[in-house]
């Protein structure tokens, strides 16, 4: 099948949500307003996409991205004079808000007090840095610099990119798209997802099945006999299970279609794309990255591995040697040692000195430059 054809198929079943042409006019205005003075503009991606495992969902699969790197990014991207659009998972971390919503040392709440008169203030100790953060979002905000736009499940992530991408598309190369969520590659398909919550016991199923018996309907929008005879084929089937198999529950999920192809390509053709690579695995990252620069024909791919993200990424580019960027750390200098437990994925016991994304942010700018210098 074709990239254009699989495109059609997953965006005509998979329903789009709820708010999008709501959303794709809030982008339309904001992207219009920042063209015509000239602004560059980034549409950042972040924190993780949701798999739901039932129509009316009461369960779904997650991933472990809380959107700091995208949150962050934001922040750093508004200092480098670009206007965001931040497209996230709803919940996770936003800009500037990140600083007290979820901080290690408390919740929100334990950085105010209530004054003398009775009015709330900031704690004596945070007011400074709240003062100053509140300023900068404050700026933000007056200056309509910054639009949010939630997500929940990969479908409503691939509904938003898709029509957030196109309008990216009226910037030339003056769009930047910077995707740092972190997107699940396997999902439910519409035809094969329950309507309703998934039984665990047999009563619920009966109930279940003697309802639609009743209202002469299917159980499942699923085609069950096609469900039976691909059972086999799952790669973590269990052939002598202790437990017997109509009381586990057996997910069979297909892969998202690669949807990048089409952004690079159709979606947004002018803008810089720069995608993020997520391995585990040390010995296979630039590899991978690489790979997707190749696939994808895009124009950066910045390598993190999940252990030391906050401490090292690897700029992949065409033409380019690779790229490490690293933090300082408290107190003392990197040694040849420590890079080379670093690359292999050990993280360092303290906590990283500063954000890596302090140093993304203008290297990402740069390559932008450069990419507007070429394609004028
Ligand atoms: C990333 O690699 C991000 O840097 C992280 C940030 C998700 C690791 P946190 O939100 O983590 O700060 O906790 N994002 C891309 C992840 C991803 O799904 N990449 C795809 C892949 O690796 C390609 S688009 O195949």
């Amino acid at each position: 099948m074709s990239a254009q054809d699989q495109e059609d198929v997953y965006f005509s079943t998979n329903p789009p949500p709820r708010h999008l042409e709501a959303h794709a006019a809030q982008a339309r205005a904001f992207i219009d307003a920042h063209a015509a003075a000239g602004r560059r503009v980034v549409l950042v991606t972040s924190g993780g996409t949701t798999v739901p495992l039932e129509k009316q969902t009461v369960r779904f699969i997650d991933n472990f991205s809380a959107g700091t790197r995208g949150a962050t990014s934001a922040e750093y991207f508004l200092e480098a004079g670009y206007a965001v659009i931040f497209l996230h998972r709803e919940f996770s971390l936003t800009p500037y808000a990140r600083h007290f919503s979820h901080a290690t040392t408390g919740g929100f709440l334990d950085f105010l007090e209530v004054g003398q008169g009775g009015g709330v203030s900031a704690r004596p100790d945070v007011s400074t840095k709240m003062v100053e953060i509140l300023s900068r979002y404050h700026t933000a905000r007056t200056e309509n610099l910054l639009l949010s736009i939630p997500f929940v499940t990969i479908g409503d992530y691939l509904h938003e990119l898709r029509a957030i991408s196109r309008l990216m598309a009226s910037l030339g190369p003056r769009g930047l798209l910077y995707l740092a969520a972190a997107v699940s590659d396997f999902f439910v398909p519409p035809e094969r997802m329950a309507e309703h919550k998934i039984q665990s016991t047999d009563l619920g199923k009966r109930a279940q099945e003697a309802a639609a018996a009743a209202a002469g309907q299917d159980l499942n929008s699923a085609d069950s006999s096609k469900q039976d005879s691909e059972e086999e084929e799952f790669d973590n089937f269990d052939s002598s299970p202790r437990v017997p198999r109509s009381k586990r529950l057996i997910i069979d999920l297909d892969p998202v279609p690669k949807l990048l192809l089409n952004l690079v390509d159709g979606w947004a053709p002018r803008g810089m794309v720069s995608s993020f690579k997520l391995e585990t695995d040390p010995t296979i990252l630039v590899t991978k990255a690489r790979y997707s620069l190749e696939r994808y024909q895009h124009h950066l791919v910045i390598g993190n591995l999940l252990a030391t993200r906050k401490w090292e990424v690897v700029f992949v580019s065409p033409g380019r040697e690779d790229n490490w960027l690293r933090v300082k750390r408290r107190g003392r200098e990197w040694s040849e040692e420590d890079v080379k437990r670093l690359r292999q994925g050990e993280v360092p016991k303290e906590e990283p000195g500063e954000e890596i994304e302090r140093f993304i942010i203008p290297a990402v700018k740069e390559l932008h430059d450069q990419h507007i210098k070429a394609n004028k």
